[in-house]
Parts: C-alpha cells; sequence; structure tokens
C-alpha cells in the first residue's frame, strides 16, 4: 500500500509540473529607472526659455501614440548633470511600438519637444540589465529587467 501512495503522489508531482508556463515566454519589459544623460542645449537656435532659459525635463512615456505614464520635471536642467527617475514603468505590450520622449515643461502648453526614441519590446536584448537609447543630442540609459 506504501508504494502505491507513493506511486500516486509522484504522479501528482510530475502532473503539476507540467502545468507550469513556459518560462521562455516573454511578456514584457520593466523600465525601472531612466537618467537623461544628454539633450538638445537649445531649441533651434534660441534658449528653450525666455526667463530661466535652462530646460525643464521630464520624460513621457507613450504607446503608438498615446501617452499613458508622466515624469515629475527637474527644473532649469544642464548637459553637465545627469538626471534620473526611479519609476518603474511596465510595457506589456509586444505588438506595439513603445516612444520616450523628452519634453520642457511650460507654464503656457503645449511643453517643448525636446527629443524621442521609438522602440519595440521584442527587439532590445532580454539577457541586459541596462539599455541606452539615443537620438541625436537626447540620449538616456534605462535600468531595465525583462519579465516572463
Ligand atoms: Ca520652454
Ligand atoms: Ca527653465
Amino acid at each position: 500500500m506504501k508504494k502505491v501512495l507513493f506511486f500516486l503522489a509522484a504522479v501528482v508531482i510530475v502532473a503539476s509540473g507540467c502545468k507550469k508556463e513556459d518560462p521562455q515566454v516573454l511578456k514584457g519589459m520593466a523600465i525601472k529607472k531612466i537618467t537623461v544623460v544628454g539633450f538638445p542645449s537649445l531649441d533651434g537656435n534660441v534658449t528653450w526659455d525666455l526667463l530661466s532659459p535652462n530646460p525643464d525635463i521630464f520624460i513621457e512615456f507613450s504607446k503608438e501614440n498615446s501617452p499613458f505614464y508622466t515624469t515629475s520635471h527637474y527644473a532649469d536642467a544642464t548637459n553637465n548633470d545627469q538626471y534620473s527617475w526611479s519609476d518603474f514603468v511596465y510595457l506589456d505590450d509586444l505588438e506595439q511600438s513603445y516612444t520616450i520622449t523628452l519634453y520642457d515643461y511650460d507654464d503656457v502648453l503645449p511643453h517643448d519637444w525636446m527629443g524621442a526614441v521609438s522602440f519595440f519590446v521584442i527587439d532590445q536584448p532580454t539577457t541586459a540589465n541596462t539599455l541606452t537609447f539615443n537620438n541625436g543630442p537626447f540620449q538616456f540609459i534605462a535600468e531595465v529587467e525583462f519579465y516572463y
């Protein structure tokens, strides 16, 4: 009788093991931290603002063309410094492109567009912990985690 019970227990363990989801199927990428390391110092030929000339930078996440997350802004940013946001943002759509846009926060809307990078999660190297993106002078480093 003991042998039979052991056999049954072993069957149950094997069966429940088969129910586990395939760990190799990518579900998305979490951005844990973004650090802006460069941006255009001028808005064309003029400063970003009239009174406090340096830009007041923040980041907007959008999927296709729909924004879904916006960070706080740093006042009067300069290219001598780096600016980080430790906001967790989940990118869980593998079919659509995401865009990360840098803006200069303005009291009088619209905010000034400073640069943007678009990408698909599935095009990113899933073994990476940090990814570097750039588009012209706009450059940032993202701490990421892929989840399955
Ligand atoms: Ca401005
Ligand atoms: Ca300013």
